[in-house]
């Protein structure tokens, strides 16, 4: 209760939840049931010493699955894995970080090394390993967001010149209209639910975009109060709930734009004609597109009628301000970047940007993931990120592209890259095509985990691999120097605010290290021998830097733009905002103006073509009630009726009937096999009949992991299609 008492608060630690912001004029604190378990999840009292190791090997653990491994409790001392004996076994700090440092060293270049990292790393974690990486000589920095929200960078960028969201918190207390597309925040963002709610109460509508019937989306429950919560005696939520066939967003929103272009002819819809002339350009290419794009091919990629669009265009054109909102159910596609641009086509006809209560926001994952990006974690290294750092260290550094997720796994598989540091995260459970990403990481010469918790990324080693389970402090954790008593952290949320996180806990255990110290460990050690043989020095005091993080934010302050007096600005209890050019109708792409896109609709998606093949369904993987990605808390999934279990696929009536199966029944989930003729499959799921389209079908990761092809992710975004899976299904017994 102390814990969650000091999430969010002007004084307390960022809740390692979500990414949703945090208002000045609510209740003075503010937590969610979900926020809840991710802080109990990280101060529970369990402990995992080395002793564990001694009575359970590797081979052992690789059979439990991904809840009872985290359950073990925090790490609480570094490991190094012991082949002989199949276990980890106890190492102190400076031998851990030698070793690592030598291994770093002798690599034939730098490239064969991949840095990834998971989203929850702070500011000044990110900005030193980015620092050290770049030194170090390479750009390969796969990371979460790489898995993620990679589209709506890109999207946003082509159109607007900026990839990240133009609202602040305050937008929604303006808009008259919220389009919620392919997200969950019942789930996975419950205080956006408290703003949703505010802005419903006051008449906005909101306007639902999803396949499945998602109770916490549909009707309201305010996060706070917990007896609502429970029983969902709530109001209702969405003004509209639209199920689209999953893939067909893009077909949606063009078929609104289509329905308010001839809404336009009757006189009923007037386009901002005063900000596009002086703000876009390429209108004319898009309304063209959109008038010669047929109803019939709208109607059959989105899987909703022209009535049920002709409507929600209604609804548009009614409300003076609107905002867009998404996730995973948007990026997670083929297609990924042309749903996200046709949103922004439809926020720019109304010209929805440089004014209260309008605006793009796509809602982030992780706490810090947008904060990560901005520090630089980025294997697509921006031209003035590179300059900006060679003129503060004097060294030269690499400027080529670097390996994302998926392209990390490839030159895992072709023996290209060999060693790899996970800044957080679980890389071989959140990544696609498990056993073929298993086999990949099973080749690493180095694996080195920095972790809080046990988990399968640990398990997976090779013969030949050498790792280590570094162990840190968590956000709730004191974090003292010998300089420093508190030391704070800072965070970036979906609205771009960046605040401080100070811990107040004791650390679960004397021998966590902070990750900037971890890091900066890592980069003395390996730079020290790398530097002096390329005859270069960075005069860089990495201990100096972690005894006081002060002293990288100032570093930040020097390189990254937004963040003069970062040390003052940070003071102030909700932080500061890092300005939105877009926010201001500045649009820095290359002439200067938002662009329409005008990109035809695909030709055919997933579950078109799946409608053309004998018992084949689409198939979306997503998020639990009871998880945070990877990690796994319970086995109920409250909204969705779902208790006791996780292996079940929710499935409409219409295909139970069709396939002669019945709620209740199991099988197993039959992928496309792979190149090599080997079968993917996900064995032993319960059917749940539920409220989705028919041919549509889904089920929770991690475990549907093994279905998805390391081929198929965005050609532009390298985002595995985590929402679009050709499956079949096959009778089977409960095996698990
Ligand atoms: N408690 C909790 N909070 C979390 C997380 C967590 O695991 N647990 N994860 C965090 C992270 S990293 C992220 S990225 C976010 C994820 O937040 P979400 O994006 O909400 O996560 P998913 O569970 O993947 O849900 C995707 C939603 O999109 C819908 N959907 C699927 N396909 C389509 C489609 O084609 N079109 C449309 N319109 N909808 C579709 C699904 O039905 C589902 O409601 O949450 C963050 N917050
Ligand atoms: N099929 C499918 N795959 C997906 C997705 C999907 O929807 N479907 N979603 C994708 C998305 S959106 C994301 S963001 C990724 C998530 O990918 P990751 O970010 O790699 O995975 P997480 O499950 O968040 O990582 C959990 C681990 O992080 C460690 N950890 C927790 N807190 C801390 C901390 O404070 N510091 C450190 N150093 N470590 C910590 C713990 O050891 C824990 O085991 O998965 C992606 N994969
Ligand atoms: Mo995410």
């Amino acid at each position: 209760m102390r814990s969650l008492l000091r999430t969010n608060q002007a004084e307390g630690f960022d809740c390692p939840g979500c990414a949703w912001g945090d208002s000045e004029h609510r209740s003075s604190f503010e937590f969610c049931e979900n926020g809840a378990k991710a802080v109990a999840w990280e101060v529970t009292g369990k402990r995992l010493t080395a002793e564990f190791f001694t009575r359970h090997t590797v081979a052992e653990l690789l059979g439990w699955d991904d809840f009872m491994l985290e359950d073990q409790g925090r790490l609480s001392e570094p490991l190094r894995y012991d082949p002989q004996t199949d276990r980890y076994i106890a190492v102190t700090w400076r031998e851990a970080i030698a070793a690592i440092a030598e291994r770093l060293a002798e690599l034939e270049s730098p490239d064969q090394a991949l840095f990834y990292t998971s989203g929850r790393a702070s500011n000044e974690a990110a900005y030193l390993y980015q620092l050290f990486v770049r030194l170090f000589g390479t750009n390969n920095f796969p990371d979460c967001s790489n898995m993620c929200h990679e589209a709506s960078g890109i999207g946003m960028e082509a159109s607007l010149g900026v990839g990240k969201g133009t609202v602040l918190l305050e937008d929604f207390e303006h808009a008259d209209a919220i389009l919620v597309f392919g997200q969950n925040p019942g789930t996975n963002h419950p205080r956006m639910l408290g703003d949703l709610r505010r802005a419903s109460r006051r008449g906005a509508r909101i306007v639902s975009f999803n396949p499945l019937r998602e109770r916490g989306l549909e009707r309201f429950a305010d996060p706070q109060v917990p007896l609502e919560m429970a029983t969902l005696s709530s109001q209702p939520i969405s003004s509209r709930y639209y199920q689209p066939r999953m893939g067909g967003d893009m077909a949606a929103v063009r078929g609104i734009a289509k329905a308010l272009f001839a809404m336009e002819e009757r006189g009923d819809f007037q386009r901002a004609e005063a900000f596009i002339t002086a703000h876009t350009q390429g209108i004319e290419e898009w309304e063209t597109v959109v008038r010669s794009t047929e109803w019939m091919a709208i109607e059959s990629q989105s899987g909703l009628s022209r009535v049920q669009l002709e409507e929600a265009a209604t609804i548009y054109a009614a409300s003076r301000n609107v905002i867009c909102t998404w996730a995973m159910g948007i990026t997670q596609h083929l297609h990924a970047v042309g749903s996200v641009r046709e949103i922004i086509n439809l926020l720019l006809l109304g010209g929805h940007f440089g004014r209260p209560g309008a605006g793009a926001c796509p809602v982030r994952g992780h706490s810090n993931v947008q904060g990560d990006r901005t520090m630089g974690i980025d294997e697509k290294a921006p031209g003035w990120l590179i300059d900006a750092l060679e003129e503060r260290y004097g060294v030269k550094l690499p400027r080529e592209l670097g390996y994302n997720t998926v392209e990390s796994l490839a030159a895992l598989e072709q023996g290209k890259a060999q060693t790899f540091i996970g800044l957080g995260g679980n890389f071989s459970r959140a990544t696609p095509d498990t056993e073929r990403t298993e086999a990949a990481m099973r080749k690493l010469r180095l694996n080195v985990q920095i972790s809080t918790k046990l988990n399968r990324s640990h398990l997976v080693v090779g013969a030949e691999t050498e790792a280590f389970i570094l162990p840190c402090l968590g956000r709730s954790e004191v974090d003292a120097s010998d300089e420093v008593e508190r030391q704070a952290v800072s965070v970036e949320d979906s609205m771009s605010m960046v605040h401080a996180s100070v811990g107040f806990k004791e650390p679960a255990s004397p021998l966590l290290r902070s990750e900037p110290w971890i890091v900066a460990s890592i980069a003395e050690a390996t730079l020290l021998r790398v530097l002096p043989q390329r005859g270069e020095n960075a005069n860089i005091d990495w201990m100096a830097l972690v005894a006081n993080y002060d002293r990288i934010r100032d570093e930040i302050a020097a390189v990254i733009p937004g963040f003069d007096d970062f040390n003052l600005r940070l003071a102030k209890p909700r932080g500061f905002h890092l300005s939105n050019p877009v926010r201001e109708l500045r649009f820095p792409t290359e002439s200067g103006k938002a662009c329409f896109a005008a990109d035809p609709l695909p030709e055919a998606i997933l579950h078109q073509q799946m409608a053309q093949r004998d018992g084949w369904l689409t198939l979306q993987t997503m998020r639990s009630h009871d998880q945070y990605n990877t990690t796994v808390y319970g086995y109920n999934d409250r909204y969705r009726g779902v208790s006791g279990q996780r292996r079940v696929l929710f499935i409409n009536q219409i295909d139970l009937q069709r396939l002669g199966l019945a709620d209740g029944d199991w099988v197993d989930l039959v992928g496309e096999p792979r190149n090599d003729g080997s079968e993917r499959r996900a064995p032993s799921f319960r059917l749940v009949k539920y409220d989705i389209p028919s041919g549509c079908v889904g089920a929770y990761y991690p475990e549907t992991n093994v279905l998805v092809a390391l081929e198929s992710h965005g050609a532009d975004t390298g985002t595995p299609a985590s929402k679009a899976i050709p499956i079949r299904l096959e009778r089977s017994n409960r095996i698990v």
